[in-house]
């Protein structure tokens, strides 16, 4: 698990050069949104329960035959999985934010989900849209506790949609 300057330097060390002026970019950028990523996490901790709630109740108001029969969060079991996978996105997320990295992502909720939900019979498209609606409360959220949102708060849940839609080739 890496964050934006361990993986940074990995990179550089493995082909043996100095950091460079895209390195120096990229770590100005990392140590300049510091502490909005900071407090973006700190909004999203103290709000999380009810963030996964909102999100769950927006995705299911959306596309209401998820719950019914024939649908996948159909059953209080499946219903409960369906939130608390949302609770995982969520959390992870902000991991993700203050490492300023996806890594943990990639090594901790990516890998072999797509294998996992395929086999399930969760479906994909919404699940995405699920991270979708989390991702624009998350900027809600993170706006009124003060902090302007940017590219930064976008990242995370955009990498997860990304990497959960791709088809394997
Ligand atoms: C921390 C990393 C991590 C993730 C991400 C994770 C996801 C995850 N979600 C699962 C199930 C599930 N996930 C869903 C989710 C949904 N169904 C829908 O229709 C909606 C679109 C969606 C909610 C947004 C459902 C309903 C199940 C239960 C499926 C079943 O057992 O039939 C399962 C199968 C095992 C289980 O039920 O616990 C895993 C591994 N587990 C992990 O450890």
């Amino acid at each position: 698990m890496r964050d934006a300057v361990t993986s940074l330097i990995k990179n550089y060390d493995i082909v043996g050069r100095y950091l460079d002026r895209d390195a120096m970019d990229s770590l100005k950028s990392y140590f300049a949104t510091g502490t909005a990523r900071v407090q973006a996490a700190e909004a999203i901790n103290s709000n999380a329960a009810s963030l996964v709630k909102q999100a769950g109740k927006k995705l299911f108001d959306e596309l209401p035959e998820l719950i019914r029969p024939s649908g996948n969060a159909y059953t209080t079991r499946r219903y409960a999985a369906c939130l608390r996978d949302m609770d995982y996105y969520l959390r992870y997320a902000s991991y993700a934010l203050v490492a300023g990295n996806t890594d943990v992502l990639d090594e901790r909720v990516l890998q072999g989900l797509r294998e996992t939900y395929n086999s399930l019979g969760v479906p994909i498209g919404p699940t995405v849209i699920g991270i979708s609606i989390l991702k624009e409360l998350v900027k809600e959220q993170v706006s009124q506790a003060g902090v302007e949102p940017g590219p930064w708060l976008d990242r995370p849940f955009d990498h997860m949609a990304r990497e959960l839609s791709e088809t394997d080739v």
